[in-house]
């Protein structure tokens, strides 16, 4: 049966960069992340016998074929599993506010594989949707999930797929620092291709990544929030420093993403909870108290306008919507 499904999106705070085969979106290492309300994607999938190709009709606008591909390849795993050979009809809405720049994969492909679940009756578990949303997009495998949730590498199709950590039911959130882009994006697939190939510092990313993961699971066990920011202040650090040293040599940071990194550090030498994360982009994102949100933001928006700075808690699991 043909139903919505929302899911929500994540950000990591034990970043995924890298992948040991690209093909089946196996990563190089363990990843950890918080999924978080503010962000989602409905979606509906519909198996049509009139349809020739498989279409994509996003925030009301039909997309191109050529941007597809990921959602072909979750269709296509749906289809071969459930023995249905009907072109797919996707409607999908993204609740990321305009010009964000958020990236919405995570959330896009985690809701597309819930749908698809729908559409074709097939019933999988929590677990086998996760690692089906990783096949679209590594990060998607975390949307599946509330709270904190991790994602183990694995070595194979069946065994990397994410599940639950904590609830994340405590004083936690994360402030978005919306920047504005000012050079070409270098995609996370691309980008995190071109480290694993060419960047000399790849292997000291990947030699500290262990001790970071068990870290920050004792950090979440104890509620430590000091802890959890810190340690996910310093890996995404060490993930952005790789990319510095790849061939040829990017950065996903602007002059505005060190403008926000300063402030956050300013922010806690004024006494602050307030620890900073980013992603293959621009925009920074501040590890935060709930109960510190409000006046974290009025001191961010100093430094930026208000329609700037986003809040954002903890967020749910996927999950079907009544209409
Ligand atoms: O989310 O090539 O999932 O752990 O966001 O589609 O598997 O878009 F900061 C980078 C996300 C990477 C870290 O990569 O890549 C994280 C990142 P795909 P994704």
């Amino acid at each position: 049966m043909s139903k919505w499904v929302r899911a929500h999106t994540n950000i990591a705070l034990i970043k995924y960069w890298g992948k040991e085969n690209e093909a089946l979106i196996i990563p190089k290492n363990n990843s950890l992340s918080l999924t978080l309300d503010a962000f989602y994607t409905d979606t509906k999938v519909t198996f049509d016998p009139s349809l020739k190709k498989d279409e994509l009709i996003l925030d009301g606008e039909k997309q191109a074929s050529g941007v597809l591909n990921k959602v072909v390849t979750v269709l296509d795993l749906i289809r071969e599993k459930a023995g249905i050979t009907d072109r797919a009809h996707v409607e999908s809405i993204n609740y990321v506010p305009t010009a964000a720049g958020l990236a919405s994969s995570a959330s896009g492909l985690a809701a597309l594989a819930g749908a698809a679940n729908e559409a074709a009756s097939l019933n999988l578990s929590p677990k086998d949707l996760s690692r089906l949303a990783r096949r679209g997009s590594g990060s998607a495998s975390r949307s599946v999930f509330g709270g904190f949730v991790e994602w183990e590498k694995g070595t194979t199709d069946e065994d990397s797929f994410a599940s639950p950590v904590d609830d994340a039911n405590w004083d936690i959130g994360m402030l978005f620092i919306i920047v504005k882009q000012a050079q070409k994006d270098v995609s996370s697939r691309d980008g995190m291709r071109r480290t694993v190939e060419t960047s000399p510092f790849y292997d000291g990313w990947l030699a500290t990544l262990d001790q970071d993961l068990s870290d920050m699971k004792e950090a979440i066990e104890e509620q430590d929030i000091e802890k959890v920011g810190a340690i996910a202040e310093r890996n995404a650090l060490k993930m952005h420093a790789t990319t510095l040293g790849a061939n040829p040599p990017f950065t996903y940071w602007t002059a505005d993403s060190m403008v926000a990194m300063d402030a956050v550090r300013t922010l806690r030498k004024q006494g602050f909870t307030a620890y900073f994360t980013m992603d293959a982009g621009p925009n920074v994102k501040v590890i935060c108290r709930q109960s510190q949100m409000a006046e974290i933001k009025l001191k961010l928006a100093e430094y930026f306008d208000e329609e700037q700075i986003i809040s954002a808690k903890p967020g749910p699991a996927i999950h079907l919507l009544e209409n």
